[in-house]
């Protein structure tokens, strides 16, 4: 997975590319809604946008980063896939990595460069020049079209986010147009703008050191003390999330911190993260709400009195009220109270999402567990139900649960119980000589104080043993706990499996948001399945955003004379040579795209790209 940076390689792409080929910036939606074009003779020629000088350029883009000077002079840019601690990518020197840039923008508008960038057009750039630089990044099966082939997974692995439609899709030789990544930061911050990039460079990333805390306010026993960052960086590493995927933190071991100095949480405090396992990947999250924002939300579930919110038995499963005898919690729903509305947006923001996306969450759920109850282990992610119409297979272009942001609103002791256990996980700070197995662990617990709170052999029972001898989370009020239920590319993780242990003293209160890797079922954009959708036509509307990629392939059949120099083009755009002797051209398209065949200067063939033809054609002529 590994990547190596071949200087040669990127000559081979590069310069043929900024020699030969013009970039307009097309967005998926001008293509989706492009005006057919019916005969050549209609095809009038794009006006061609006023391009700037260069030295106008050369302002510009200077204007964009906010620097004169390379900011990338003394630094590299190293590139990581979501999710992934090791970097597939090195940019090498940064001075390269601007100079492409640079490039690559004064063809974003065929050297009009705009004085400004949307966050979009940000990312399509940043895409093509890492494409550019390093031959992939990932075994997404499409290692053969490089770093384009990870950032567009193609049409059964791209899930069609609500924002799909600004994607600002990349035009190469290998790929035809294809979809952009987004970039974050370690801390998942998405960059935006190019002068976050002039920031990376010119700050070092804010570590910390763990240290006790006497601060007894927030419950914490530790805090992050920030340590002074020495000098400059020497690289910006930069995680790159496939179109249509969400970002995920990367950790590499137990015990590391993410400092999320762009987060906010309680007590205007920073938020910041600590690994406590990799496998299932769980986060201790410190600062993420305060015991304030913890009491208001248990004042408002008790004080609910609407049967649709109110605390009750939990249910379980995709629909409906399944009572279910493994989750003896109760719980409410807290949808749209000032704290909840607050903490559901922190949870976002904590996530690395930019803007808070209502349909990609559940409510905030109160839950409530009274003495001896308890949710036996579980994955947050939904099994499919094939009655179902929404498409919940995220590995593909379906949408499901991803994260769950568990906060705790109740201080439970050493022998109260309450933990959430995961029993793939392993205590953080014990040896693996320490740890208990769970035969030990059953007969230490008949052997406590309460110990017989429990039936024996009941399956609460069992379950107390695992989170004695497994990763268990212990509550107290304002902790909170982030986990989990994908990989990066959208398959369920099964180690996420998770259960909230038996309480044996006391009450436990904790707050949960699901969040989804698409809008969740039911909602706007929410991912229908084919099948249902073809059964049932009449009845279940469209996804709002359709998108459908054509792959078309072009060749000259040498057939006829005057073709001996045609060339394919993109409306007026040159894409490739195709006389007789050269090979045939593949590329990805959209419906209302023009393909024209141009000889000496002329158009000479057009064709109009349309769905009906399906979503492989081919052109001979
Ligand atoms: O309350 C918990 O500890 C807990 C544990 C497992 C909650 C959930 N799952 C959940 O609500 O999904
Ligand atoms: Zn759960």
């Amino acid at each position: 997975m590994a990547i190596k940076l071949s200087t040669a390689s990127i000559f081979a792409i590069v310069i043929p590319v900024l020699l030969g080929l013009l970039f307009s910036n097309v967005k998926v939606s001008d293509l989706l809604f492009a005006n057919p074009v019916s005969s050549p003779g209609g095809l009038e020629p794009t006006a061609t946008p006023t391009t700037v000088a260069p030295e106008k350029c050369k302002q510009r883009f200077q204007v964009l980063f906010r620097s004169e000077a390379d900011p990338f002079a003394n630094v590299s840019v190293v590139l990581h896939q979501n999710g992934d601690p090791k970097h597939c990518g090195d940019t090498g020197s940064g001075s390269k990595f601007h100079a492409l840039l640079y490039q690559n923008y004064v063809q974003l508008k065929d050297g009009a460069c705009p004085a400004e960038l949307d966050k979009y057009q940000v990312e399509s750039l940043l895409t093509k020049t890492f494409s550019q630089l390093i031959s992939t990044c990932a075994e997404s099966g499409r290692e053969d079209k490089g770093f384009l082939g990870f950032c567009d997974a193609g049409k059964d692995k791209t899930p069609i986010l609500l924002d799909h439609n600004h994607l600002v899709p990349v035009k190469s030789e290998l790929m035809g147009f294809s979809l952009p990544c987004r970039f974050h930061t370690r801390e998942g911050l998405r960059i935006s703008y190019m002068d976050q990039l002039t920031g990376l460079a010119s700050s070092k990333p804010i570590d910390c050191e763990m240290v006790d805390t006497d601060d007894g306010d927030d419950a914490n026993t530790q805090t992050c003390q920030v340590v002074e960052p020495e000098g400059l960086p020497s690289e910006i590493h930069l995680y790159a999330v496939p179109a249509g995927r969400v970002f995920m933190f990367a950790p590499d071991h137990v015990g590391e911190i993410f400092h999320l100095n762009h987060v906010n949480g309680a007590l205007n405090k920073p938020i910041y993260l600590k690994v406590m396992s990799l496998e299932p990947r769980v986060f201790d999250v410190f600062n993420f709400f305060s015991r304030e924002e913890s009491q208001q939300l248990v004042d408002k579930a008790i004080a609910e009195t609407s049967e649709t919110h109110r605390i009750k038995r939990s249910s379980t499963g995709a629909s409906g009220y399944n009572i279910n005898s493994r989750r003896t919690s109760e719980s409410g729903f807290d949808t749209h109270g000032s704290t909840s509305t607050i903490v559901k947006k922190r949870c976002f923001s904590a996530l690395g999402f930019d803007e808070y996306i209502d349909s990609h969450g559940d409510g905030l759920q109160i839950l409530r567990y009274n003495v001896t109850t308890a949710y036996n282990s579980h994955l947050d992610w939904i099994a499919d139900n094939d009655q179902l119409a929404h498409d919940y297979q995220s590995a593909g272009v379906g949408g499901n649960r991803f994260a769950t942001i568990l906060m705790y609103m109740s201080d439970m002791g050493q022998e109260d119980g309450g933990e959430t256990v995961f029993p793939h996980g392993w205590p953080e700070d014990l040896a693996e000589s320490e740890r208990l197995d769970k035969k030990t662990a059953l007969a230490n617990l008949r052997e406590s104080p309460n110990g017989s709170v429990l039936k024996e052999g009941s399956w609460e029972e069992s379950l107390v043993a695992t989170c004695r001898s497994r990763l268990a989370v212990r509550p107290h009020s304002s902790r909170a706990v982030l986990f989990y239920s994908q990989h990066p590319n959208g398959e369920v993780d099964n180690k996420s499996l998770h259960g909230a242990c038996p309480v044996l003293s006391g009450v436990k209160y904790a707050a949960n948001l699901w969040v989804w890797n698409t809008p969740r079922q039911g909602f706007s954009g929410a991912p229908i399945k084919e099948k249902f959708r073809k059964e049932h036509e009449n009845t279940v509307s469209s996804p709002t955003v359709e998108f459908k990629r054509i792959t078309a392939v072009f060749q000259n059949t040498g057939e006829h004379e005057q073709m001996k120099n045609a060339k394919l083009h993109y409306e007026n755009q040159f894409w490739g040579d195709l006389g007789p002797n050269d090979p045939a051209l593949s590329v990805n398209t959209y419906e209302g795209h023009v393909w024209n065949i141009f000889v000496d200067g002329k158009i000479v063939k057009t064709w109009n790209i349309s769905e009906k033809r399906g979503l492989d054609q081919t052109f001979t002529f």
